[in-house]
């Protein structure tokens, strides 16, 4: 393809995806969208952009966070917390939101503005109320696993592509494990909106390159 002499390592400008592809979809649901609890800024113009992306796969899958309204994770739920501040688990720090993605909620609904009729599995996340999750792959326990590295295995996948809401925690963090999981990952950037407070966004692309994800634009499988 079109690299220039010299340019080994760089990603060339123009991907091709295979049938053994998939893209990710995470969590894209009405509380991640302007209006809902937990709103991330212009995550709304990612919709037609994965909508874009999603006819050149033939593999579709979506996470959708799914937490019981007595979730640990919202300040709600912790007298003395405000959301954004912190408190210390068994797990490691969890930051306190607020309450989002409360089961058979419209938050929790995936947008009905995503067009993916061939979109094939979707994977429920952060439904145990005493362990948060992040990632599509595992709880934030780091032992409990989802099954979507099984799924993704038994249909012979090799290659992930991930986009959605928000890039430097559920989609960080799902790009994070897939790569630890074996497959090679790629973050599509412009289909994914930041939460980036506490300058989570740098640090979750620092910890994305550390694992080996590749960082791209929607325009290099586009064109
Ligand atoms: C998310 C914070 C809490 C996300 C989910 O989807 O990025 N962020 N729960
Ligand atoms: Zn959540």
């Amino acid at each position: 393809m079109g690299a220039a002499p010299g340019s080994v390592g760089v990603t060339p400008v123009t991907i091709s995806i295979s049938p053994r592809d998939v893209l990710v979809v995470v969590d894209v649901q009405y509380d991640f969208l302007p209006g809902g609890h937990l709103a991330v800024a212009n995550g709304d113009e990612v919709v037609p952009l994965i909508n874009a992306l999603a006819r050149k796969f033939a593999n579709v899958v979506f996470t959708q966070d799914w937490h019981p309204a007595n979730h640990i994770s919202f300040a709600s739920q912790h007298a003395t917390k405000a959301p954004f501040e912190t408190i210390e688990l068994d797990y490691g720090t969890q930051v306190l939101w607020p309450d989002h993605c409360v089961w058979n909620s419209h938050g929790a609904e995936l947008s009905r503005d995503l067009d993916i009729p061939h979109g094939q599995l979707i994977i429920r996340k952060g439904y145990n109320r005493a362990i948060d999750s992040y990632s599509g792959f595992q709880e934030a326990d780091r032992e409990t696993q989802t099954g979507l590295a099984g799924y993704l295995n038994e249909r012979d996948i090799g290659r992930l592509y991930v986009v959605g809401l928000a890039t430097d925690y559920c989609v960080g963090w799902t790009a994070i494990d897939g790569a630890a999981s074996g497959f090679d990952v790629t973050v599509i950037e412009d289909a994914t909106r930041a939460i980036d407070n506490d300058g989570s966004l740098d640090k979750a692309w620092a910890a994305m390159a550390e694992a080996g994800v590749t960082r791209i634009m929607s325009r290099q499988i586009l064109g």
